[in-house]
C-alpha cells in the first residue's frame, strides 16, 4: 500500500510539481475519471425519458407501458399523463429501442 502511493507520488511529482497530496491526480484527470464512472453506471442501470405529447388517457398509458415493457431491459414504465412523460427504467435499455416501441404503440416520440 505504502510503496505504491509512493509511486503514484513520484509520477505526480515527475509530471507536476506542484501538484503535492491530492492523490497524484490533476483536476482534469478527476473530471475524465468521473465522467467514465457515470458511463459504466448507466450501462449498469439507465433511466430514460421520452416526450410522448399524444399520450391523454388510460387507454394511451396502458397501450405504452405494454409495449415498451417488452423491450431488452426494462424494468419500469411510467406513462405520465399530465406531462406527456414516460419515464423507462432498467439495465442497459437503448434508447432507439424504446422509442420504436412507442411507435408502435402508436404514438410519436418528439424532442423535449
Ligand atoms: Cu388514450
Amino acid at each position: 500500500m505504502s510503496e505504491r502511493s509512493e509511486r503514484m507520488d513520484d509520477r505526480a511529482t515527475a509530471r507536476e510539481p506542484g501538484v503535492d497530496g491530492v492523490g497524484g491526480r490533476s483536476p482534469l484527470e478527476g473530471m475524465s475519471e468521473r465522467s467514465e464512472r457515470m458511463d459504466e453506471r448507466m450501462d449498469e442501470h439507465t433511466t430514460l425519458t421520452f416526450v410522448v405529447p399524444g399520450v391523454s388517457c388510460a387507454h394511451c398509458q396502458a397501450a405504452i407501458t405494454d409495449e415498451v415493457g417488452e423491450v431488452d431491459g426494462v424494468e419500469q414504465v411510467i406513462v405520465d399523463l399530465a406531462t406527456k412523460v414516460v419515464t423507462v427504467t432498467g439495465r442497459g435499455v437503448s434508447q432507439a429501442d424504446v422509442v420504436e416501441a412507442i411507435d408502435e404503440a402508436g404514438y410519436e416520440v418528439v424532442e423535449p
